[in-house]
């Protein structure tokens, strides 16, 4: 395809209450949108993950604004005529920067998607038509928010349970949970707040018979996740390790992490994506599909990519009233624990246009 116009907007969502993790707490969303539209007037969307600070991952969204105007989006214009399956290779030259170039990959793929009258769930190989869905429950103030807040989560339907940890917020936390739900499917996140001398500390959680724990250490810090998984019983996920094929290829061949979770933002795109977790199939890696708290332009794509087989963990694929009072596109309501996968052509979803312009914060068109 030609490409014609990138329009470039942030908006700004206030979240419906707030969610601490580790490295701080978010009382609203900053999402930079891209909207693309080429020569035949198709028009193509997604959203980039990035945070409003580098402190999940180094990016962030004026970062990723900056990058996408200053050279991504001339790299994709060179060429005259484009296919989403060239962006990845167009914008290998510029180092990182994977959630700028998966926000500009997707957008690419979905415009592309809806001239060709194909759904994401058919180009990606979905299999599923619904997804179980699991919820990321924050830091509490104390143990009788956390056990409110996630009550009001099991009651809702959710069928897992993914509890944030931090030292000083873990071993009670988890057991106070465990004591109440003993059956439920439980895990924990620690985005990376524990160093390599905590093996005793989380091995404590191995008797409450935990799905996994997420990210321990620093996203660098292979050998540690390798030497780590030696010391608990609890199976190691990376998220934040994890940003390539290649990076999957390295953990698992270092037995770093037996779970992967894959983020589509966080490894370069829906196209790579698709890569780790034919990896994870063939290696027979269970994979789950996590989340950046996105508006419903983004979690209708990963509700398509955790309906691939290879999916076999519920995802941080929550409802749009997760976070958001009221979301960009339609909401996605939960029914029975299950999301619905979108099959319409592309992402199968578009916002709200008039919703969108309210909480614009900045818009360009390049
Ligand atoms: O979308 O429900 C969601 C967010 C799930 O916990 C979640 N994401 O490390 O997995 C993770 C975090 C990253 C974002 S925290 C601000
Ligand atoms: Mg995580």
């Amino acid at each position: 395809m030609k490409l014609q116009e990138f329009e470039l907007r942030t908006i700004h969502l206030p979240l419906v209450r707030p969610f601490r993790t580790s490295f701080g707490t978010q009382t609203s969303r900053e999402v930079l949108m891209v909207k693309v539209t080429n020569e035949n007037g198709t028009v193509g969307w997604a959203e980039c993950v990035a945070m409003s600070e580098p402190l999940y991952s180094p990016e962030y969204v004026i970062g990723c604004l900056d990058l996408m105007k200053r050279f991504l989006i001339p790299a994709l214009r060179e060429k005259s005529s484009i296919a989403a399956e060239d962006v990845p290779v167009l914008l290998k030259p510029f180092l990182g920067g994977q959630m700028a170039k998966a926000a500009l990959e997707t957008a690419i793929l979905d415009a592309q998607l809806r001239d060709q009258n194909i759904s994401l769930a058919k180009y990606l190989g979905a299999t599923k038509s619904k997804v179980e869905c699991g919820v990321s429950v924050g830091i509490a103030n104390d143990l009788a928010a956390l056990v409110e807040e996630v009550k009001s989560y099991v009651d809702a339907g959710y069928r897992r349970i993914k509890l944030k940890i931090e030292p000083g917020w873990d071993y009670e936390a988890v057991k106070t949970i465990r004591q109440i739900y003993p059956d439920i499917p439980l895990q924990v996140d620690a985005n990376q707040a524990y160093s390599r001398s905590d093996g005793k500390l989380l091995a404590n959680l191995d008797e409450f018979n935990l799905l996994l724990i997420e990210q321990p250490l620093d996203e660098h810090d292979i050998l540690g996740h390798a030497m780590l998984a030696k010391e608990v019983k609890t199976p190691i996920c990376l998220d934040e390790s994890i940003i390539s094929l290649q990076s999957a290829q390295d953990a698992l061949a270092l037995e770093a992490t037996t779970v992967i979770n894959i983020k589509p933002g966080r490894v370069g795109g829906y196209i790579e994506s698709k890569k780790i977790h034919d990896l994870c199939v063939d290696k027979k890696i269970p994979v789950w599909c996590g989340g950046m708290l996105e508006t419903g332009i983004g979690r209708a794509a990963n509700l398509v990519l955790a309906a691939l087989p290879g999916f076999t963990l519920p995802g941080d694929t929550s409802a749009s009233s997760r976070y958001f009072k009221q979301d960009v596109t339609t909401p996605f309501v939960m029914e029975d624990g299950y999301l619905t996968v979108p099959t319409g052509p592309g992402i199968g979803v578009e916002p709200d246009l008039d919703f969108l312009e309210e909480i614009t914060t900045t818009k360009e068109l390049i």
